[in-house]
Parts: C-alpha cells; structure tokens; sequence
C-alpha cells in the first residue's frame, strides 16, 4: 500500500507527502541534481535517478521509468514536480493509479510558466490543482484545488510561495483520500466518499 514519487527538482511536495506520514517506498527524479533526493535519502527514502538525456526515445525513457517504478510495487504513482510529459503507453499503464500536482486552478493555465502567465493575464484568483494524470496534459479529473488571491504587486515569486503553501496542503489530502479507497471518478468527475469534514477545495486568503 505504498506511492512512489517522481521529482525533477525541489521536492517540497515531496517532503510534504513524507510529513503528512504517508507510506513513500521510493522517490525517482529525472535529474540527478534534484534537491529533493538529498531530502529523501535524510530522511531513508530509497532514490533512483533516470536521466532522461541517457534515452534517445522518449517512448524509451518511459519504459525505463515504469520498470523502476514497478520494482516498488506501489498502489499510487505521484507526480511532485515532475517536468517531463508522459507518452500515452505510460499513462494507460497506471491509468486511475497516477496523479499530479499542477500550480494553477486548471484548466486555466495548462502547461508551463503559470505563475508568470496567470499576472499577466490579470485572473485575481490563482491557485493550485490535483488531478489525475490522463494523456491530455493536465486535463484529466480533478481531485481538489485550493484557490488564493493575486494581490497587487505580486510577483511571479511572491505568488508562487502563496501557491506552494496550499499545494503542501492538498497534496496530502488527495494522496490519503486514494490509499484509502474514498476516489470515484465517474463521467470524468471525482467525488470523495464520506468527507463530511474535508472538502475538495480549500480558500486561502493569507500572505
Ligand atoms: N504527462 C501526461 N501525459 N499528462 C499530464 O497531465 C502530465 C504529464 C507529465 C507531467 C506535470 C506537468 C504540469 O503539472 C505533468 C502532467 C512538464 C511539462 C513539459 O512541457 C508540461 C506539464 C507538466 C510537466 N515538459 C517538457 C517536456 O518536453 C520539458 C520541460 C523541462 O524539462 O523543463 O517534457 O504542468
Ligand atoms: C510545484 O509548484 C508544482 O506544482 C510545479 O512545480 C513545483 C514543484 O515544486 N509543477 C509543475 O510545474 C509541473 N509542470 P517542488 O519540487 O518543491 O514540489
């Protein structure tokens, strides 16, 4: 009953999912200077790294990358900043079993760059969404989103560090609400059995 994570930096969602307790057999980075590998082996999180330039196909990397991931055996497969697109032969093979975090309240802003993209666009609402991972880019069903005001004179930095707050948030909640078996998606819409107390949206009016 455990999750692997794939990283491509950072790894502060990472080290969420590991402070909210829940069971990470593995963490696995397509880059080999990925902070938070550093960050999963403190704490004895087994790591690997596939270095996507090692692989002339992407079609390769994927199947390298899938038989990593299948020697944990895991139930969930979690996308933590993970920055390469996944080929559809991927996807089908953890289809309902495969989610990621996305920084923008989807489907607006797909992509990346949405920080810079939603100022620009001048949306007073930013946010963040888990979703799961389909072969459109982040277009597959919607497991939760925080939302959190654009202030004026944000910057693409001061509102990201407002977004990452409530991704540390919600992260954890979608990855528990699945181990524990409480995700239906039906007609492309995800409903959470019994959460009369957590909701599937979270406001966060704060700095
Ligand atoms: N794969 C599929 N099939 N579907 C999704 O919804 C995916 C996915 C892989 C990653 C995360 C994602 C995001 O949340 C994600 C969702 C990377 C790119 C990208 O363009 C786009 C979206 C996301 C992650 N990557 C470039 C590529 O050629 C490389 C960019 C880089 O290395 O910096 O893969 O936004
Ligand atoms: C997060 O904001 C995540 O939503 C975003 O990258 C950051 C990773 O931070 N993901 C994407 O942009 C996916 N394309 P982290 O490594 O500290 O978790």
């Amino acid at each position: 009953m455990s999750i692997v994570v794939l990283i491509s930096g950072r790894g502060s969602n990472m080290q969420a999912l590991l402070d909210a307790g829940l069971p990470v057999s593995a963490v696995i980075s397509n880059r080999g200077a990925a902070k938070g590998l550093a960050l999963a082996a403190a704490q004895a999180v087994p790591t690997s790294v596939l270095e996507h330039r090692d692989y002339a196909r992407r079609e390769d990397f994927d199947a390298a990358l899938a038989a990593e991931i299948d020697r944990f055996g895991p139930r969930l497969v979690v996308l933590a900043g993970f920055m390469r697109i996944l080929s559809p032969a991927f996807v089908a093979r953890y289809a309902g079993r495969l989610v990621n975090i996305h920084p923008s309240l989807l489907p607006a802003f797909t992509g990346l760059d949405t920080h810079r993209r939603a100022l620009e666009a001048g949306v007073k609402l930013h946010g963040c969404t888990v979703h799961f991972v389909t072969a459109e880019l982040d277009h597959g069903p919607i497991v939760i989103q925080a939302a959190v005001p654009v202030r004026a004179g944000d910057t693409v930095e001061t509102l990201a560090a407002r977004v990452i707050r409530q991704e540390h948030v919600v992260y954890p909640r979608a990855v528990r609400w699945f181990l524990e078996g409480r995700l239906a998606v039906e007609r492309g819409v995800v409903r959470v059995a019994d959460h009369a107390t957590e909701a599937q949206w979270v406001f966060a009016d704060e700095a």
